[in-house]
């Protein structure tokens, strides 16, 4: 009889074109971190919840402005990844909104205390740089030590870092400089740079590849990025300036005008689960610190306690005025310099 019942329901269902069991509908996601995590994340999240992903990977500032472009219309529901600045800007914005996830009080205190609120920690990296030693010895030149080694005019042509209007890594690096030696200092020392510089690239891992490929020396990057460089074999060395480097605390956020919020905040809790943030090391060539206490850290994840890490100031580097006037003087002041 159940058999029976069973069988007249599903018939129902099907003839009123009613979803089967599982919940019908997908998240649209948009994606900065390396885009093998994002097609792990399409890939898994199916299996655990029912729903789809669609996704487009963009880097965090490339992110930021397209969310702003779609203000009033967004195609997007949650924002994965990324560096944490442009984030705060979102949140300040009302591009999107805080929410308490289910994992809340499982997400490792620092990071938590550092974005106050703005949005949700998804993971955390140490700014530093991808080394081509074999391209240095050739050269007969010395890896570098500090940032201001960078501006030495021996590595014309041998440095690489990102744009900072495009790349969250890129803008790290220069609100790092900035917290470092002060605003005068720092852009001194990237016009300096900026006569090294053989590319500025779009995206935050693309200096690690190109020091990978020997198209440069130094690639400024985040360190786990040059870690995947090591582990695909390339021939580099990774590390992080003694005079101070940056960090990031990678963000997870809901998109405000989501039309679609149930099944985005079920893909925030999903993100936030251990078995979703190992999938970072385990399929997405990503090797960041999780940010949830209860997810294994990657044995090859750089440390905290090895880099000379300054108390990067969030609140501040993440405020739109500041972000934008920082981007806006790199892209007046130093980019258009000659080489
Ligand atoms: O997953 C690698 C990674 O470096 O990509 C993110 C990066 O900020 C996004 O790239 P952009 O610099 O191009 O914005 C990092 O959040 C992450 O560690």
């Amino acid at each position: 009889m159940r058999r029976v019942v069973g069988i007249l329901l599903a018939l129902a269902m099907m003839s009123f074109g009613v979803a089967s069991a599982a919940p019908a509908g997908k998240v649209t996601v948009l994606c900065s971190p390396n885009p093998a995590w994002c097609d792990a994340v399409k890939a898994e999240f199916p299996k655990a919840t029912g729903l789809q992903v669609d996704f487009v990977r963009l880097s965090s500032g490339e992110a930021l402005a397209r969310l702003r472009a779609e203000r009033q219309n967004p195609s997007f529901d949650v924002w994965f990844g990324g560096t944490g600045d442009p984030h705060i800007v979102a949140n300040e914005e009302g591009l999107t909104e805080f929410l308490r996830p289910r994992a809340w009080t499982d997400l490792r205190a620092e990071f938590r205390d550092a974005v106050a609120g703005k949005y949700i920690p998804l993971y955390a990296g140490i700014l530093g740089w991808a080394v081509n030693e074999r391209l240095l010895n050739e050269k007969n030149l010395p890896v570098p030590r500090t940032w201001r080694d960078l501006a030495d005019p021996r590595y014309k042509g041998l440095v690489a870092y990102p744009n900072p209007n495009t790349s969250g890594t890129g803008y790290t690096l220069v609100a790092t400089l900035v917290q470092v030696y002060g605003e005068k200092t720092a852009f001194d020392l990237l016009k300096a740079i900026h006569k090294n510089v053989a590319e500025y690239s779009r995206s935050g891992a693309g200096p690690g590849q190109l020091a990978g490929r020997g198209e440069v020396a130094v690639g400024i990057t985040f360190v786990h990025d040059a870690v995947d460089q090591v582990l695909k074999g390339f021939p580099i060395t990774y590390g992080a300036p003694r005079d101070g480097t940056g960090y990031e605390i990678g963000g997870l956020s809901l998109v405000k005008a989501t039309q679609n919020r149930a099944n985005a905040v079920a893909f925030i809790d999903w993100a936030l689960t251990p078995e979703a943030q190992a999938l970072a090391a385990s399929e997405g060539q990503s090797y960041q610190i999780p940010s949830n206490g209860k997810t294994g850290v990657p044995r090859i994840a750089p440390r905290f306690q090895d880099f000379n890490v300054i108390k990067y100031d969030f609140l501040k580097y993440g405020s739109a005025a500041v972000r934008d006037g920082l981007v806006k003087k790199w892209t007046t002041e130093v980019f258009p310099l000659p080489k």
